[in-house]
């Protein structure tokens, strides 16, 4: 052990660019670190987002990343660790695709986030966002109508993502980079630039841990839309409905996946309004695919 080893600090990850890392402390102070190669034989790789312990460098001397904290989530597309809360934004346009946020919904509750709503664009629809409100009220998901443009319904959003490390995900063109820079006061680059042309096709951003206002917010286009998840047993997606478990045990049948099997306790409180049929619907749609997926799991 070497005696003079400076003493450890700990921080977050709020970036890594070609191997070097940077980690804020609580007090804000910031560092740039390498990683040990122990981590890699060990296949861990610090990711944005992770709690560390740290070496700070002399002077201008870079320090070394000495522990990562266990994760509280870990996600690899795009890689970072412990968000805890994912806001999903919907809009009138594109149209807002129900099915696309509850296999979100799905996967963040797979991963023990938690989810909110932002259905942005009210400007140009008020109504939407009480509709999807209607959705998901059972679910005790809660949503909230704003316009990234007009600033409005901003507030009690920015309440409910204290607390916590957030990710924005949905489908582009919602609003997000709008959104984000309506709520932080930022300058992220919009769909009002012509920003794939600017920036040139294969230039990657860099994922960026934002804190500002007690808001800790990830900076990254979201979680990738097209990844399948692979080997979910189809009689544990229900688990991820939180508005059917009042109703476990009530069906007819024991093993009962609420796929219109006769007696089903779910579809009773879907007919009755006690639960958002349409969501029912495409819970099927998920289970119908989950069950094609944990087919082929061997293939
Ligand atoms: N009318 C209206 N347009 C918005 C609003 N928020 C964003 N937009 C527009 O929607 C487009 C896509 O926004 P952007 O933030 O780039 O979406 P992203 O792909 O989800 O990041 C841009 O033309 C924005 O100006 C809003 O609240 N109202
Ligand atoms: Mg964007
Ligand atoms: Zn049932």
């Amino acid at each position: 052990m070497n005696e003079q080893a400076g003493k450890r600090l700990r921080g977050r990850l709020i970036r890594g660019i070609g191997g070097f890392y940077t980690a804020k402390t609580e007090e804000g102070e910031c560092f740039t670190l390498r990683c040990r190669k122990k981590f890699r034989h060990q296949g861990l790789s610090p990711l944005t987002g992770d709690e560390v312990l740290f070496t700070p460098g002399e002077g201008e001397k870079h320090g070394w990343i000495e522990e990562i904290f266990p994760r509280k989530t870990t996600c690899l597309r795009p890689p970072v660790a412990n968000v805890s809360r994912l806001v999903i934004v919907l809009a009138p346009v594109p149209e807002a695709d129900l099915l696309l946020t509850d296999r979100l919904i799905s996967r963040a509750a797979a991963q023990g986030m938690e989810v909110i709503l932002a259905v942005n664009k009210s400007d140009l629809d008020p109504s939407l966002g009480t509709v999807i409100a209607g959705e998901y009220a059972a679910a005790g998901i809660p949503v909230f109508s704003v316009s990234a443009r007009n600033n409005t319904g901003l507030e009690p959003l920015r309440e409910s993502m204290k607390g916590a490390l957030c990710c924005f995900t949905g489908q582009s063109g919602a609003g997000k980079s709008t959104l984000l820079n309506a709520l932080l006061g930022l300058q992220l680059e919009t769909g009002d630039l012509s920003r794939k042309i600017a920036r040139g096709k294969n230039t990657t951003r860099q994922t960026e841990l934002i804190e500002k206002d007690g808001l800790q917010v990830m900076d990254t286009a979201g979680f990738s839309l097209l990844e399948k998840e692979k080997l979910l047993a189809p009689e544990k997606l229900k688990e991820r409905y939180p508005e059917f478990m009042q109703y476990e045990g009530q069906c007819r049948f024991r093993e009962c996946l609420h796929d219109r099997e006769p007696g089903c306790a779910v579809q009773a409180a879907a007919d009755a309004g006690r639960i958002s049929l349409r969501r029912l619907e495409r819970y099927r749609v998920l289970l119908s695919e989950t069950r094609e997926g944990w087919k082929e799991r061997y293939d």
